[in-house]
């Protein structure tokens, strides 16, 4: 049984989304611990050190192993436990896309978003004042562009078909609409509402509520 170590509302999310995708079951293939977030702090509660020592949502136990880095869990699943078609070979033309956007959405489109949180959250002087607040503005505004250029030219990051690297960054482009940032952009607009209509994504919600609700999986 794989265990994912999860935080409501958090990267944790798409693990548990791309475990839909990938067809493992739910109960047989594997369950999700919920964990609180500090109320204060909102960071991770100390329980989570006595599994690793980063202490991140997502974890992923696989027997006596436990792992973090979102990216890395995503790249040793579909290694070990099956892609279920969600990665293209390494000589099909829409490899290099795939590999770009599974690491993009980790390694350079979260910087900027997170960011903007630090900065609005008043942790770098007074929100929109601050030279955070504008290098985050605009490495936001590039962000943006880059995705909607490149979505207004095909349906999926990688090419027409839905690969994980769309998992990846599929939750990032549900941070931007949570931010209340997609409105110039209709390719994203038109993208979030394909992963929406997604029976794993909508299984993997209801995954996610059952176990925040029952405080474990
Ligand atoms: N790049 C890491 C980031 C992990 C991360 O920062 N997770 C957040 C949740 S979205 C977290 O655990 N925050 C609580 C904390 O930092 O204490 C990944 O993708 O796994």
């Amino acid at each position: 049984m794989l265990t994912i170590m999860h935080l409501a509302h958090s990267r944790s999310d798409r693990l548990i989304w791309l475990f839909e995708e990938l067809g493992l079951e739910f109960g047989r293939d594997y369950e999700v611990q919920t964990f609180e977030r500090n109320p204060e702090t909102q960071r991770a509660p100390t329980e989570m050190k006595a599994l690793h020592p980063f202490a991140k949502a997502p974890m992923l136990r696989d027997g006596d192993r436990v792992l973090i880095e979102s990216g890395a869990i995503f790249e040793y699943m579909m290694a070990r436990h099956g892609d279920a078609g969600l990665v293209p070979k390494s000589s099909d033309p829409d490899w290099p896309d795939y590999i770009q956007w599974l690491h993009f959405a980790e390694g350079s489109a979260m910087l900027p978003i997170l960011l903007d949180h630090f900065q609005a959250a008043g942790l770098a002087g007074p929100p929109g004042e601050s030279p955070l607040a504008a290098m985050a503005k605009s490495g936001m505004e590039q962000l943006f562009a880059y995705i909607e250029s490149v979505l207004c030219e095909r349906t999926f990051l990688a090419g027409e078909r839905f690969t994980a690297a769309d998992v990846m960054m599929g939750w990032v482009v549900e941070m931007i609409d949570f931010k209340g940032e997609l409105g110039p952009y209709p390719s994203m607009q038109r993208y979030l509402k394909a992963i929406h209509a997604r029976p794993a994504h909508q299984r993997a919600q209801r995954r996610a509520a059952q176990s925040a609700a029952a405080g474990t999986g």
